[in-house]
């Protein structure tokens, strides 16, 4: 019998990926199953220096003698991480759009494909279902953090009452003080402003859509973005442009205010982005009258 490894996508890994990951494995080894989270991608922002320091048992290649996978956080298998086998996937949580039906008809109630805010509560919800395991600090601090980061603090329209419910079962597991949630966005706003072109680069993504082909499209997240977006634009169109595509934008939701700052130099997407998401540009910096996540983003455009 080889191990279950529990892992995402081939690039960039974020808090969601990391607590799901993470937990999993951990309630695959207290039911005596021999499991191991794996991640071959560059920890993303979102993944503070605070939560790197917590203890946590994980590879970043993966080992011999699989018996099989689990993948969290993503079911669009062309991202996922390169030495998963496809036909060797056991279970799969997520909570992106597109893959739902590919996904059941391949493994039946296995995959676990609901549009909650957080793959994080998925992962909590089965957590609750087992009997006998009893979730660790860690977990639980990572769950909490993962489904604050995931819904944008609850505002994101994503976010689901299963959200807020499993938010709030995890505070009685969870060692987080007051005033986590407002130092957890003041630490990665820190970290962005270090290394603006990196933290870029790790959570910008090529996607195919049927309304603008392939295009390149960064995100990032932050209590204040807009100040962020119009001092590194030109680090911004930098790193877009470093994956090898001319098509890119920018998507910077900003917390505090409840709007999106949007950044291309593109005519034709700077249309389809106020066709299909209201948004309204002045120059090459663009605004939106709500909050919108990347993968809500991705769905009006494919
Ligand atoms: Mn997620």
């Amino acid at each position: 019998m080889g191990k279950i490894v529990v892992t995402a996508g081939e690039r960039n890994t974020d808090i969601d990926a990391l607590a799901c990951a993470i937990s999993y494995a951990d309630l695959l080894r207290s039911e005596e199953r021999d499991a191991i989270s794996v991640f071959p991608g560059a920890f993303n922002k979102s993944i503070t220096n605070k939560i790197r320091s917590w203890q946590m048992d994980y590879l970043t290649t993966c080992p011999k003698n699989v018996s099989g996978f689990v993948i969290v956080d993503m079911s669009n298998y062309n991202y996922f991480a390169e030495f998963v086998d496809k036909d060797k996937v056991l279970r799969i949580f997520d909570h992106h759009y597109g893959f739902k039906d590919y996904w059941e008809k391949k493994i039946g109630k296995n995959a676990v494909i609901e549009y909650v805010g957080s793959c994080a509560t998925l992962i909590w919800e089965t957590y609750k279902r087992n009997p006998v395991t009893k979730i660790s600090q860690v977990n639980a601090n990572l769950l909490a953090v993962a489904i604050v980061s995931n819904t944008l603090n609850f505002n994101a329209s994503i976010t689901n009452e299963r959200d807020k419910n499993a938010f709030n079962q995890l505070k009685a597991y969870t060692t987080l003080d007051d005033n986590w949630i407002k130092r957890y966005f003041e630490d990665q706003t820190k970290m962005v402003y270090e290394k603006p072109y990196e933290e870029i680069k790790n959570d910008t993504n090529l996607y195919n859509l049927s309304s603008l082909g392939e295009i390149v499209i960064g995100q990032i997240e932050l209590w204040n973005s807009g100040d962020f977006v119009t001092k590194y634009k030109k680090e911004i169109e930098e790193a877009l442009l470093s994956l090898g595509n001319k098509n890119w934008f920018m998507t910077a939701p900003s917390i505090s205010e409840g709007k999106n700052y949007l950044f291309t130099k593109s005519k034709d997407i700077k249309e389809v982005l106020e066709n299909k998401i209201g948004a309204e540009f002045e120059g090459d910096i663009g605004v939106t009258g709500k909050l919108w996540l990347r993968k809500e983003i991705l769905r009006e455009l494919q």
